[in-house]
């Protein structure tokens, strides 16, 4: 992660982009094409999929023509697409952190601004769908309401003006990369949260790049820090998921010498799309044995450069054997840290036993113990104590 340069000392204004940066709108991207490119023949490729972010609607309708070879002109796709969009915009998700920075920005009296690729119309109706959005912003500005859309700086210079502020004092946060150009051209600072993973290395010319907005530290920029930090954690809404243990990469145990109990990710494609890369903790349920403390990794394992999303708890409790097969089920309850590389082996597994004493502390705190209680976690257990076996339930 690129530290951001010292100069970044005046920021007194935020501007924040909409899709991709607060919104998880490529998931509604994919559920309106998908169906569409069927019916036409076409087959969608995910893997197309980022090309369209950070475009705007004509410019991505024009990629998507092109790509799949589709025989209508921009306009004639883009009134079919329309009304399909339109029915969808509430069905878009907050990305993880975006209701609390809003929140945050808002209670600490920071004025924020949105500034989008989208037309005005359509930023409207997106955030009327999410309570307290529309009222935390004291400028909007759509694609549509100047000259050109990013990478020209025109939609930052505008939302600065309405903010009665200077482009100097702005600091804006961009998920793509015609978002972040257009914030430097405005001569702004400028955080990239690329939705698109592995992709940071594009991203060099913002100021810094961080994973998701959880990993925000306004401080960095001179702005008032956030206070829901606990003990190096950060509560979350929970979250569940559960499922038979199954083989992973087979290095865990051997190469750093910490087993990981593989969940098959590809069950929860979707939960897990919601949800950022990262270091997380909670309680673990194993069927036949008990409940644990867990901290985990979800993502790309950047040492290792995989190329799947894959979830990795390590239950901190020595079980001295396997248990491949059995139900594990997981209640995530707070995030700790983004993945990161490492420059050797021994700097990594250093850090993950670091990150194994700040679960295992912060799961004593009320805060996150009651949640070892949870139905969810205790369900497979109970059918095993309705036979007879006690133990089961004692081990709690
Ligand atoms: P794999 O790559 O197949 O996941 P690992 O070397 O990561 O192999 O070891 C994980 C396996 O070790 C788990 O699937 C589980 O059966 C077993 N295991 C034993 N103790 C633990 C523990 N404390 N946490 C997680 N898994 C454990
Ligand atoms: N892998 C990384 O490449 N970077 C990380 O920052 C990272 N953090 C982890 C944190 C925890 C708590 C755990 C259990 C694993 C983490 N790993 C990380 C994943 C580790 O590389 C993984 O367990 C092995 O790749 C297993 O296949
Ligand atoms: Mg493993």
């Amino acid at each position: 992660m690129a530290a951001p340069k010292p100069i970044a000392r005046l920021i007194s204004h935020v501007i924040l982009d909409l899709d991709g940066t607060l919104l998880n709108t490529d998931c509604v991207v994919s559920q309106v094409l998908k169906p569409f490119l069927v019916k036409n023949g076409k087959k969608w490729d995910s893997k197309k999929a980022h090309k369209l972010v950070g475009k705007t609607p004509y410019e991505a309708a024009a990629v998507v023509l092109e790509d799949y070879g589709l025989p209508y002109s921009t306009e004639e796709f883009l009134s079919m697409l329309t009304p399909m969009f339109n029915e969808q915009w509430c069905n878009i998700k907050a990305l993880p952190g975006a209701n609390r920075l809003i929140k945050h920005l808002k209670s600490n009296g920071v004025p924020a601004a949105l500034a989008s690729n989208s037309p005005r119309s359509n930023i409207e109706a997106k955030i009327s769908c999410h309570q307290g959005w529309k009222e935390s912003f004291s400028a909007i500005v759509g694609g549509d309401e100047v000259q050109k859309g990013k990478p020209s700086p025109d939609i930052f210079l505008e939302a600065a003006k309405r903010m009665n502020t200077d482009p100097p004092n702005c600091l804006v946060i961009e998920d793509s990369l015609p978002g972040v150009m257009a914030g430097k051209a405005a001569g702004m600072h400028v955080i990239a949260v690329p939705s698109v993973p592995k992709k940071t290395a594009e991203f060099s010319s913002a100021d810094e790049v961080i994973n998701s907005l959880l990993d925000v530290k306004p401080e960095k920029w001179g702005l008032p820090p956030f206070s829901d930090w606990i003990d190096d954690t950060l509560p979350i809404e929970p979250w569940f998921i559960g499922g038979p243990v199954i083989k992973g990469f087979g290095r865990g145990s051997k190469v750093l010498g910490i087993p990981t109990a593989n969940l098959p990710a590809e069950n929860f494609s979707d939960i897990l799309s919601e949800h950022t890369s990262g270091v997380y903790f909670g309680w673990a349920g194993l069927s036949t044995r008990g409940i644990y403390k867990m901290v985990m990794s979800i993502g790309w394992n950047p040492y290792f450069d995989n190329t799947e999303k894959t979830i990795e708890p390590w239950l901190l409790h020595d079980f001295g054997e396997d248990f491949y097969g059995e139900e594990l089920r997981l209640v995530i309850v707070g995030y700790i840290r983004p993945e990161a590389n490492f420059p050797s082996l021994e700097s990594l597994i250093e850090r993950i036993h670091e990150d194994a004493k700040i679960a295992e502390k912060a799961l004593d705190l009320p805060l996150y113990a009651r949640y070892k209680d949870s139905p969810y976690l205790r369900n497979s257990l109970k059918d095993r104590s309705a036979n007879g076996d006690q133990s089961v339930i004692d081990s709690k």
